[in-house]
């Protein structure tokens, strides 16, 4: 027991002086002892008040820098992103002492948590974990910063030409704005490629092959195994999203003509109304059936009655409360961000925080006042009620059930933003009959289903490269292959040999994993009909609103509060009573569209 101690307080004093060298390693001192499982308790309850203790201060850094991009937060925020995965790799590392000591099951599951806890595992060499943490900052602010200065010298940022991409129908425009953005992740390549050999360094001390089975192994599933339970899913889509790829090429092939959207080709990517093709609803113009379909526009009702900011978001928390959930602090309306800031640099993507792992709840978004923003708000505060739910849990339970629930609550809520939900909030004046579904189904799909290739072949990506089986000069033509082979989009132009277009992408340079939205494509529409069922509804789930049912609440909690206790198959169980995921739910959801589509489709050539 005194030698463990030694070893704890060596592993803390290598935390806080991450620049010494260190003179031996914790795992030397471990292994002379026979360890035992109250060893195994005392060192998880010693990791989670080192951790504790540097994580808050770690989180307001993080903060300030995402909220205020500058040289001197980008130092602050790389330090703290240092000492925080510093601590984490070596506490990692000593876990695995414990491999073979009788532990009870929870004290396994959080040993076996703690070693794949980090994303991007820093090496003990203290200047590669140094440069490791400057990499990340600087990819970061590469795309926080990032903006296109047209020729007449006017700078337009993501926003912007978000904004634009999703209005626009002119394809010069379009692709003009698509290029641009792509020029500012260029000068992360380099340093990108650098990352993956001192992340994969760092993920075989932790005792994986690479940083690429480090990502695959957080889902209670041996490693090898997860890529084929993707397969399995992506394989219960794919015939509808072929259909629906079918239907919006030829609609765009009529809008723009043949030349532009050959017939035989992928969809060129600028024209589906959003910079990265991942969701195609804001070209539900272009693809609307021919007869006249009544679905709210839920982007002009906001606007008639003034919505601002605020009140985006006020409703939004009122969903929650009319399930029973407690109402978001003080702290959250006083410290979170809705806007973007003027004149200053901010990571605009859209997330949600708890600062302090208690009450200290907020989000981060430069709202647009938009029917797709209204979504995206439901999403972020899906995430803050999951962290407050499981606040109190350990430390390494802290987290989602697996990376796709924590993105799944708030899309849940959002399928419950039916026309009759927009009726009770004033939005629109009537609730337009059955005759009208296929519209609206087709609007959801055009968000939802166009989405999922996208979600998969991200990680497809990274997965390939992050095991350094990719040599740079291949990124960003195994990216194109990729894009085309799962989505069936490509480049509208030819790439220059320096493009780094997955750079381009706000998950690349932040590191952040993307199958977790894959994932929660695919949960949400299990726990939305879970909910439905719940609730008591008698309608078909695309009209299924969950609106106000303190049943369907507590399911949904009973399960957030579960954090990641248990296997993702035991939370999933708990609310919808099965432990697989499973995409049928998606096919009953859409099935009338389905037949619409291949009516549509019956005279046409679809594939790619
Ligand atoms: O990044 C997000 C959220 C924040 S976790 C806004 N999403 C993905 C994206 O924007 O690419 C939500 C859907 C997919
Ligand atoms: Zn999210």
């Amino acid at each position: 027991m005194r030698i463990i101690q030694q070893t704890l307080i060596s592993v803390a004093v290598l935390a806080a002086c991450v620049a010494c060298a260190p003179t031996s390693k914790p795992e030397t001192v471990i292994s002379a002892v026979t360890l035992t499982a109250a060893d195994a308790n005392e060192f998880l309850g010693q990791y989670a008040s080192e951790m504790e203790k540097i994580e808050t201060p770690a989180a307001h850094a993080s903060w300030a820098y995402a909220t205020h991009i500058n040289f001197d937060t980008g130092k602050v925020n790389a330090y703290f992103k240092e000492q925080t995965s510093v601590l984490s790799a070596q506490y990692a590392v000593a876990a695995a002492k414990f491999n073979d000591v009788e532990v009870d099951a929870d004290t396994r599951r959080q040993l076996e948590l703690l070693k794949a806890a980090l994303e991007i595992a820093p090496p003990a060499d203290p200047v590669k974990a140094e440069r490791l943490a400057a990499i990340g900052s600087e990819m970061t602010s590469i795309y926080g910063a990032g903006e296109y200065c047209r020729d007449d010298g006017i700078c337009l940022s993501l926003v912007q030409m978000s904004a634009e991409m999703a209005t626009s129908r002119d394809p010069e425009l379009l692709q003009e704005y698509w290029q641009g953005w792509r020029e500012i992740s260029k000068p992360m390549k380099g340093i990108y490629a650098e990352q993956v050999v001192i992340a994969n360094e760092g993920a075989k001390e932790l005792g994986f092959a690479n940083t690429s089975e480090l990502w695959r192994a957080k889902y209670d599933m041996p490693a090898a195994e997860f890529p084929k339970e993707l397969d399995r899913l992506w394989g219960q889509v794919k015939p509808f999203y072929e259909a629906l790829q079918c239907h919006v090429r030829a609609e765009l092939s009529e809008h723009y003509g043949e030349e532009t959207v050959p017939l035989d080709q992928p969809i060129p990517a600028h024209l589906l109304g959003n910079m990265w093709a991942q969701s195609w609803g804001n070209i539900y113009d272009i693809v609307k059936p021919e007869q006249e379909m009544n679905v709210p526009d839920v982007t002009k009702a906001m606007a008639d009655q003034g919505y601002d900011e605020i009140r985006m978001v006020k409703e939004a928390e009122a969903f929650f409360s009319s399930l029973g959930f407690a109402q978001l602090p003080e702290t959250f309306w006083e410290r979170s961000m809705f806007q973007k800031p003027p004149g200053r640099d901010v990571q605009c993507h859209a997330s949600a925080w708890n600062i302090d792992s208690k009450e200290d709840l907020r989000i981060k978004m430069c709202i647009q006042i938009t029917g797709e923003e209204f979504n995206v708000i439901h999403h972020e505060l899906g995430h803050n009620y999951y962290q407050r739910a499981y606040k109190d849990l350990p430390i390494l339970y802290r987290g989602s059930a697996n990376s796709g629930f924590h993105e799944a609550i708030g899309d849940t809520i959002a399928l419950s933003i039916t026309p009759k939900y927009l009726k009770g909030l004033g939005l629109i004046d009537d609730i337009p009959d059955t005759s009208n579904d296929i519209g609206m189904l087709l609007k959801v799909a055009l968000d939802k289903i166009a989405f999922i290739p996208f979600g998969l072949m991200v990680d497809q990506w990274r997965w390939q490269v992050l095991a350094g089986d990719i040599t740079p000069d291949k990124y960003n033509e195994l990216w194109w292959e990729l894009r085309e082979k799962y989505q069936g989009v490509s480049a509208p132009v030819s790439r220059d040999a320096d493009a780094f277009d997955p750079g381009a992408k706000y998950h690349v340079p932040a590191n952040v994993s993307y199958t977790r939205y894959f994932l929660a494509h695919i949960l949400q529409f299990q726990f939305h009909k879970a909910l439905c069922d719940i609730a008591g509804s008698e309608e078909p789930l695309h009209r299924c609103s969950i609106v106000g049912s303190k049943d369907a609440g507590t399911a949904l909690n009973d399960m957030l509060e579960m954090g990641k206790s248990q296997p993702w198959q035991e939370a999933l169980q708990t609310m919808t009573g099965g432990r697989d995921m499973d995409a049928s739910t998606i096919e009953a959801y859409f099935a009338p569209l389905k037949v619409w589509l291949d009516e549509q489709n019956a005279d046409r050539q679809c594939g790619w």
